[in-house]
């Protein structure tokens, strides 16, 4: 946990598009390494990207392509391997993910952009402070 407060974020799939959300505790947190547990609790493989949030811009509000995802260019990274740390193929049901990332004061959004999941309420803001 590199001595910086530990969160975590959870990704509930149930019953289909209509059910799914991603919380964080706690939302905010002091710059510098910042690590991320993602644990599953749903029924449908999921992931965590981070990125920044643009001024003026709330959680949720990012558009989607056809192909059902956010642009995820000027990602800080995320978690998305079952069992293990980083990128990988999304993490399948009842497993975590982490990784660790070095974060600058800031607005960030956390998302999962598997196809309509992000339009299906997956996001949720986290906020980085001196
Ligand atoms: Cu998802």
């Amino acid at each position: 946990m590199m001595g910086r407060p530990h969160w975590r974020t959870q990704g509930s799939g149930r019953q289909g598009m209509g059910m799914m959300r991603l919380s964080a505790a706690p939302i905010k947190v002091r710059a510098g390494l910042v690590s991320l547990r993602v644990v599953n609790v749903g029924a449908l493989t999921h992931e965590v990207v981070v990125l920044p949030l643009p001024v003026g811009q709330a959680a949720g509000e990012r558009p989607t392509g056809s192909d059902g995802k956010a642009d995820e260019a000027g990602s800080l990274g995320e978690a998305s391997r079952s069992c293990g740390a980083g990128a990988g193929n999304g993490i399948t049901p009842s497993a975590i993910a982490w990784t660790t990332l070095p974060m600058q004061p800031g607005r960030y959004e956390m998302i999962c952009n598997f196809p309509c999941h992000y339009a299906a309420s997956m996001y949720t803001e986290l906020d980085v402070t001196r």
